[in-house]
């Protein structure tokens, strides 16, 4: 079989880089290692950046967000006995929009099928060949039987765990990784949100977020200890502790309900350089992954996708400068978005280990951005996403 470009992964980044192009007149294929089922059960990001929806619109994908969607105009950070209420549009002009990963790639699947592109599920064993060369060429199993795609090149969209980064030879890599010594536990419920706005919470008991997928579904988390695992906590446990890391008057307005999803994510920051080894290139979770604190990771996945796209469909137009450029100009934006990402968690999780010291620094640091509307409009440009 022959594609032009082979695509590794059917999350968000591989299926949005598929369509956008195929939009373009490009013969490009995924191969997806899950069934659909099974990637559409994963429960992930809420909170979509305006670069993120007007690509998913200019890709034909954005009738179902714009009627389910909602716009957050701000956000509330309750912390160290402040709040504050971060007006993004004030500040900036811009907003997000909460739609859950789940729904964004339901309608990615939608529109590939409508279209008649291929997305192969239960691809097994997936291996990159040649590369470095000007003929790679990829293998696997599916259905049975040994098949084999030449292309002209290979896009890495296989996330944190896929074959794709660790085809690039380790000598060639440059891996930059900080491991926060918790955990998220988050769990799905029936029930209403609690503000019309998400509620970041810091508290000397662990973190908390209050988020949601739509007006009947919640979507809550807390920072818990590596060692926890899920079946440690009953729903009853996890209501009375977030209940205990808000203040009251929110505490006393929570809705509280059975969970329909419980899980528990390990948080890290992480950035492998370059994004590129010859004809292959890595985007999304591939690459790089956020602690979620800032809500990044799939925002990040968007404007590498984004930058990868318009380079591929500029090189077969006959410009190669900006497939050259990729890696550094998607790296740029990583370096910031993790920084940031990295910064909400430093300032808005309890670190016992770091001592007084650091937890008067969070403190004064949520006071200081209470007090200064420059402190708040950084942070409202970061959380409303940098221009790609
Ligand atoms: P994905 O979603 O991991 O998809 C990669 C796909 O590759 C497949 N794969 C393979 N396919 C073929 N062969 C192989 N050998 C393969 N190995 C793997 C996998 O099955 C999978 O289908 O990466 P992608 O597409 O780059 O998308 C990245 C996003 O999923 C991720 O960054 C976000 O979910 C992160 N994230 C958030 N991002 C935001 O922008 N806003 C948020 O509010 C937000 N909240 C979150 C999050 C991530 C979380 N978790 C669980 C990590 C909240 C949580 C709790
Ligand atoms: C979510 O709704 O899953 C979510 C929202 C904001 C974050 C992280 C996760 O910062």
């Amino acid at each position: 079989m022959r594609n032009q470009i082979c695509i590794i992964g059917g999350g968000p980044s591989g299926l949005l880089l598929c369509l956008l192009l195929r939009r373009a007149g490009l013969d490009a294929i995924v191969l997806e290692q899950r069934s659909r089922d099974y990637v559409l059960a994963r429960i992930r990001a809420g909170v979509l950046e305006q670069g993120l929806v007007d690509i998913l619109r200019a890709a034909g994908v954005g009738k179902r967000l714009e009627a389910e969607g909602f716009t957050h105009d701000g956000t509330l950070i309750v912390a160290h006995g402040q709040r504050v209420h971060i007006d993004f549009k004030a500040l900036t002009g811009k907003s997000v929009t909460i739609y859950g990963q789940t729904e964004v790639t339901r309608d990615l699947y939608d529109e590939l099928d409508r279209i008649g592109a291929p997305v192969l599920h239960g691809a097994e064993g997936v291996t990159i060949h040649g590369a470095a060369t000007d003929a790679p060429h990829v293998t696997f199993r599916h259905d049975g039987q040994d098949r084999r795609i030449d292309c002209d090149y290979v896009a890495g969209c296989d996330g944190f765990h896929g074959p794709s980064r660790r085809t690039i030879p380790e000598k060639l890599r440059r891996q930059f990784e900080h491991v926060y010594p918790f955990g998220w536990l988050g769990i799905l419920s029936e029930t209403p949100p609690l503000q019309h706005e998400l509620v970041y919470a810091g508290h000397d008991r662990g973190f908390a977020l209050c988020s949601m997928r739509n007006a009947g579904l919640s979507r809550h988390y807390l920072q818990v200890p590596l060692t926890d695992e899920v079946g440690d906590w009953s729903d009853a446990a996890f209501w009375a502790e977030l209940r205990r890391r808000l203040p009251a008057d929110l505490a006393d307005q929570l809705v509280t309900g059975p969970s329909i999803e419980k899980s528990i994510a390990p948080l890290r920051s992480f950035i492998s350089e370059p994004m590129r080894w010859g004809r292959l290139f890595l985007a999304g979770d591939a690459a790089h992954i956020v602690p979620p604190t800032g809500a990044k990771g799939l925002n990040l996945a968007a404007s590498d996708v984004w930058y990868l796209s318009q380079a591929l469909i500029a090189r077969y137009a006959g410009d190669a400068e900006p497939l050259e450029a990729y890696s550094a100009r998607a790296l740029s934006r990583v370096w910031k978005a993790s920084r940031f990402s990295w910064s909400m968690t430093r300032m808005l999780h309890s670190f016992p280990a770091e001592g007084a010291f650091l937890a008067r620094m969070q403190a004064t640091e949520v006071e200081y951005l209470a007090g200064s509307q420059a402190a708040q409009t950084a942070l409202a440009e970061n959380y409303v996403g940098l221009p790609y």
